[in-house]
């Protein structure tokens, strides 16, 4: 499943949320929203794909992206 990383305040990640629900894209189903706060295994998995800390991330088996319009437009081709 479509893993996004997120956290909480991140205004990036909840336009990508925002995006994903008016795609009727389903949280738990669609894709699977991780915490990537400080301190938790999610940030570990962000930083160790991408290289940096940012959120929103995306990891969908071997693609991987930051940007939330990226990570939009790639979620348009899963509708
Ligand atoms: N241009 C990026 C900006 C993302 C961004 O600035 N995210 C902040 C949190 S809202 C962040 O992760 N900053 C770097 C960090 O905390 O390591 C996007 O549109 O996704």
């Amino acid at each position: 499943m479509i893993q996004i990383y997120v956290r909480k305040g991140c205004p990036f990640c909840k336009k990508v949320e925002t995006a994903a629900a008016t795609m009727e894209l389903v949280s738990g189903s669609d894709f699977e929203l991780i915490d990537a706060a400080l301190g938790t295994p999610g940030r570990d998995v962000v930083l160790k794909v991408g290289g940096k800390t940012m959120v929103p991330f995306l990891i969908d088996g071997d693609t991987s992206m930051y940007e939330s319009a990226d990570i939009i437009e790639y979620l348009k081709t899963k509708r």
